[in-house]
This record gives C-alpha cells, sequence and structure tokens, in this order.
C-alpha cells in the first residue's frame, strides 16, 4: 500500500497529501490527457540525490509538448521544486512522480481551453519486480499485446494514456502467473515491457531495440548505453526478433522502478543458464557503484538534495 508523506507540490505551492484532489470531469479523466516522470531518489553517503533529475524533467517538457501542453514552469523551477519536494517530506531514498495534466474547465476532447496542473509527488518505493528481482531474475511472457503502433499514441511521450496499453501486458503475464510481460511492436520485434526497456545479450555482445521500435525512451536505457561503454562491452540498437529471447545468453530489463532485473525465462523457455548472467551483473554492480558512491559520479547523473541548505538541513 502507498504510505502518504506529509506535501505535495501543486502549481508552486505545497499543500498536504490528503488535499492533492481534481475534480471527476478533469478533461484528464475522460481523455487521458495526461504526461509525467519516475524517477528516483537514492540515499547517499552525501544526502540523498536523484538520479538523472535533469534528463527526466527534459523528457516531462518533450512530453508534453509531442501534446501541444505547455508546462507553465521551466525545467530548472522544475528541478528546484524537486529537490525542495525531498526536503520537504524529509525523504531519503524515494521515488519522484511529477505529474503534468489538462484540468477542470470544458468538457470535449479539445484540451486548449482547459488550464495544465502540475504535481509532484514522493513516496517510498523499493523493489519493482520483487525483493529477488534484481538477484534472481524475473519469469515473464511475450505479451499477445502488441505495443503502440507508430504514429497512434507516440511511444516517445511518456503520456499516462500510453498506461492503458501498458495494463493490457501487465495484467495478462500476472494472470498467467509472470512477473512482467514484453510488448512486441506492431512489425512483431521486440519493444520493450509494460514498465521497462529491454536488452538482450548474444556472444558478448548487448541489443537492445532502437526507439522507432516503439519504445520509451528510457533515462535508465540512456545509462545501460553509457556504462557499456565505459566497460568497453559492444551494444547496439537493433531490431529484435521475438525468437532472439529464446535463444539469447542473458535478457534484462532497465527502468527506474525496476532499476536493472535480469530476466530469466521467456515463455517458460529458460534464458541462458536460467539464471542472471554475467554481463548483466557487472552493469547492475557498476549502476549500483555510481549510486551508492562506491565510484566517483563521473557522469554528473546525481543531484544532491542537500547542496547548498544550511547545515542545519544537510544534517
Ligand atoms: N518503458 C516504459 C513503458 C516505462 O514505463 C518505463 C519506466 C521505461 C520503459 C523505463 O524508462 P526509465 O524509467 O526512464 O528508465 N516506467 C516507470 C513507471 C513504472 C510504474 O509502474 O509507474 C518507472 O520505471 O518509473
Amino acid at each position: 500500500m502507498l504510505v502518504p508523506t506529509d506535501k505535495i507540490w501543486h502549481n508552486g505551492e505545497f499543500i498536504p497529501w490528503s488535499e492533492a484532489k481534481i475534480h471527476v470531469l478533469s478533461h484528464v479523466v475522460s481523455y487521458g490527457s495526461s504526461v509525467f516522470e519516475g524517477i528516483r531518489c537514492y540515499d547517499t553517503a552525501s544526502g540523498p540525490a536523484v538520479f538523472r533529475l535533469r534528463e527526466h524533467v527534459r523528457r516531462m517538457i518533450e512530453s508534453a509538448k509531442i501534446y501541444r501542453m505547455e508546462i507553465p514552469f521551466a525545467a530548472e523551477q522544475l528541478c528546484e521544486a524537486l529537490c525542495e519536494l525531498v526536503r520537504v517530506n524529509r525523504m531519503n531514498a524515494c521515488y519522484l512522480r511529477p505529474i503534468a495534466m489538462r484540468g477542470y474547465g470544458e468538457m470535449g476532447v479539445y484540451p486548449g481551453h482547459n488550464p495544465v496542473e502540475v504535481y509532484l509527488a514522493c513516496w517510498e518505493w523499493g523493489r519493482y519486480l520483487g525483493e529477488e528481482a534484481i538477484a534472481q531474475g524475473v519469469d515473464v511472457c511475450v505479451s499477445s499485446w502488441n505495443r503502440l503502433a507508430p504514429n497512434t499514441l507516440p511511444a516517445l511521450s511518456k503520456a499516462g494514456a500510453n498506461y492503458m496499453n501498458s495494463q493490457l501486458i501487465k495484467m495478462e503475464a500476472l494472470t498467467n502467473g509472470y512477473q512482467e510481460g514484453i510488448g512486441l511492436d506492431t512489425a512483431g520485434y521486440v519493444s520493450e515491457g509494460s514498465g521497462e526497456n529491454i536488452f538482450v545479450v548474444r556472444d558478448g555482445k548487448i541489443l537492445t531495440p532502437p526507439l522507432g521500435a516503439s519504445v520509451l525512451p528510457g533515462i535508465t536505457r540512456a545509462t545501460v548505453l553509457q556504462l557499456a561503454e565505459d566497460l568497453g562491452i559492444p551494444l547496439v540498437e537493433t531490431l529484435i526478433p521475438r525468437e532472439m529471447l529464446y535463444v539469447a545468453d542473458e535478457v534484462f530489463f532497465s527502468g527506474t522502478a525496476a532499476e536493472i532485473s535480469p530476466i530469466r525465462s521467456v515463455d517458460r523457455i529458460k534464458v541462458g543458464a536460467g539464471r542472471r548472467g554475467p554481463i548483466t551483473e557487472r552493469l547492475q554492480k557498476e549502476f549500483f557503484a555510481v549510486i551508492d558512491g562506491a565510484k566517483p559520479d563521473r557522469h554528473g547523473w546525481l543531484t544532491l538534495v542537500n547542496a547548498g541548505q544550511p547545515a542545519e538541513v544537510r544534517g
């Protein structure tokens, strides 16, 4: 169950968690007109630190732009407000959820006369695919549902409406006893999980679907691309046929919530040895080493929430 924190930010003001409500006739409720982000804040030796904050805020503004939605706050304001949100709620590790939505005003599909409402919330969120997932891996299926077709719902935009498709994929997977489902694009190539990008390892080389395969441009996906380069592991963005999942040495998911999670079987066919593979483990180690400060933050991925705050706030 979601455990409330103290405050939620609404259009520039902090309000109590329980007062962050919308009218049932808000545009977003009937027509799915929202864009959002999911961002992790980690508890580091230097205090809470938000992972790739600027990149997430940029993606949110771009998600909105695709839908002609103007967010009435600048990127820097949103970044600062998100840090403030962590401080105000006295959080250490948490998950941040900025949402921009078309609000209350008129009914009808055309959204231009409805105000854009921006909310920033946070709460504690543990392991997305279960406690064991990071070390043991998860059992997944290929979904009978495809991902969004090109030029229908734009996959590059992290819009609320896209998650109706994700829900179909996720519900089918859980109903059939899997932890997650993989969606294929409408041409039948591997796209992504309901809430994760996907990677395949074969003969020491990493493959991942290109952005044209109906995937979200994942921030963790971009992180894996960079870490693979840093570690000298070859990686290509290329179309992946479904059956490659069955003959791969390793398959893993990436995502803010899922972090880097190994996949140990697909459609009950064992992936490699049926457990986390060595390249997945190397990438996980590198990822978590940067996050927990064991390795320097060489790419400037962490924003210290308490930087520039008075000493009593820094604790
Ligand atoms: N694809 C989809 C469809 C997706 O929802 C996510 C994130 C990703 C890929 C990975 O993107 P990134 O987080 O930038 O690396 N899914 C978010 C929402 C999960 C939820 O259930 O809500 C997340 O991981 O925060």
